[in-house]
């Protein structure tokens, strides 16, 4: 198949465009580097030393033959480019990466908000409106999130994103019906992913759309096979307090003695899927596209639960590393349990990777590794979802915890 990987330069985007250009399928990487840009921004760099997308292109080559095609492109912001790339490049396939990723980034400011929603809205919207008016069929997977849903449960598994409910009629009687499961964004960057779900419902039953999205948890690891062929093939490894995530912050953090920085009580629930795992769901989801006119395919891409201060203990046994309770940051509930649904993934033969010792230890060579690329300021999450939690948090005159633990 030729598949567009929109956002291939990212974190998953990358070991996704080596893993399906391994399959044998010919690779277009649209991106406009913004990543890049934002490191630059926050004045931190990835763990890992990234070479540019064009040379680690040539790498690729070099070891297996296969070219793989970039195209520098804000689908955000320039829409028509973007219809006229679609329209020359007719993709069998478009996998929709490039979105603003981070929720503490979403939430440093108002600026970082408004660009958040632009970005990500503009991004989806323009993709469907030009795949229409191209007259493409391809099929589009986008990479949604669980934070969708937010993150409680009444005790029932979060179903693969629709729900079956029950109305009253005024008569009384009882009529059935499907929706969309509530959306309960927990952050301006899941709220963006909460209006991606109502544009594609619109395009599917509007244009006939083939849209699969995918409700993936927290993805952790930095290696894929592909990755590990090269030194200069390695993946870009958030670990600062705006785009780390929790569990790869935690087996950082491990490596340059800093304590793990567990927000609250550490009771909050999450659901998590390896690296690996993630890019082989997109080649699954891929290999099982909607018909036209069929409904959104809603996966749940994530093979396991865990609480954040088990984690933070699973860890600290591991490395013999300190756990920190710190205030949290974030406007979110202390504690909560998280059944999910995801039997679509393992019924089309996803065999999870489980949280390991051996793997958990490979991240943590990797961070021991480029330790001395670490600025260790910019490992504690600052970014405050209200004014009332950056005063009693972040700006505390005593001196916060926050920066107290370095
Ligand atoms: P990332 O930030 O590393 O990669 C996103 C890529 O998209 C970057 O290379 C960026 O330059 C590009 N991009 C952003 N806006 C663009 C635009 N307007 N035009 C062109 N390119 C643009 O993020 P990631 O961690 O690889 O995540 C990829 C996707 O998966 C995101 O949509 C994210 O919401 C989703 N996701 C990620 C995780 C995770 O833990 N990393 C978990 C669940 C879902
Ligand atoms: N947390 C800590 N300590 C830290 C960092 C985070 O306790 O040092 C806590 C947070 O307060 C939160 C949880 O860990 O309760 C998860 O935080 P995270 O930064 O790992 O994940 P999140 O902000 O939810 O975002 C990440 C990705 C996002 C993706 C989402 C999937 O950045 O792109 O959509 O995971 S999910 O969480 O399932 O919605």
């Amino acid at each position: 198949m030729r598949i567009a990987v929109l956002g291939g330069d990212g974190f998953v985007g990358w070991p996704t465009v080596l893993h399906l250009s391994q399959l044998g399928h010919e690779i277009h990487i649209v991106d406009n580097l913004s990543r890049r840009w934002i490191d630059t921004e926050l004045g931190v760099q990835s763990l890992t030393p990234m070479d540019s997308i064009q040379e680690r292109c040539r790498i690729w080559k070099q070891l297996t033959g296969a070219k793989l095609h970039f195209h520098l492109l804000d689908i955000a912001q320039d829409y028509e480019r973007l219809k006229g790339w679609l329209a020359a490049h007719r993709p069998d396939a478009i996998i929709h990466f490039a979105e603003q990723r981070a929720a503490p980034y979403s939430m440093i400011s108002d600026r970082h908000k408004v660009y958040t929603v632009n970005n990500n809205v503009a991004a989806t919207h323009n993709l469907l409106a030009a795949m229409v008016e191209a007259g493409l069929d391809a099929h589009l997977v986008h990479l949604g999130t669980m934070g969708v849903y937010g993150y409680s449960t009444i005790g029932a598994p979060i179903p693969e994103g629709y729900l079956d409910v029950e109305v009253t009629l005024p008569g009384g009687d009882r009529k059935g019906m499907e929706i969309l499961y509530p959306t309960r964004p927990g952050s301006v960057y899941h709220m963006t992913k909460s209006l991606d779900q109502i544009l594609f419902q619109f395009y599917a039953q509007n244009d006939g759309l083939r849209i699969t999205d995918l409700h993936q948890g927290i993805v952790w690891g930095t290696h894929t096979d592909q990755t590990r062929r090269h030194e200069q093939l390695i993946n870009r490894f958030d670990y600062d307090g705006d785009y780390g995530t929790v569990l790869n912050r935690f087996l950082i953090q491990a490596a340059i003695d800093y304590p793990l920085t567990v927000h609250g009580s550490g009771g909050q629930t999450r659901a998590f899927i390896h690296l690996q795992d993630s890019v082989r769901c997109i080649e699954l989801a891929l290999s099982d596209p909607p018909a036209a006119g069929d409904r959104v395919k809603i996966f749940n891409q994530m093979t396991e639960t865990h609480r954040i201060r088990d984690l933070a203990a699973m860890v600290a046994r591991l490395t013999g590393a300190r756990v920190v309770n710190l205030p949290n940051p974030r406007k979110e509930a202390d504690e909560n349990a998280l059944v999910v649904d995801n039997a679509q993934f393992l019924a089309l033969g996803l065999e999870p990777t489980t949280l390991a010792d051996g793997l958990l230890t490979e991240v943590v060579d990797v961070a021991r590794r480029y330790a001395h690329r670490v600025d260790r300021k910019r490992v504690p999450c600052v970014s405050a979802w209200t004014r009332d939690i950056a005063r009693r948090v972040v700006d505390d005159p005593e001196g916060s915890a926050l920066r107290s633990v370095s």
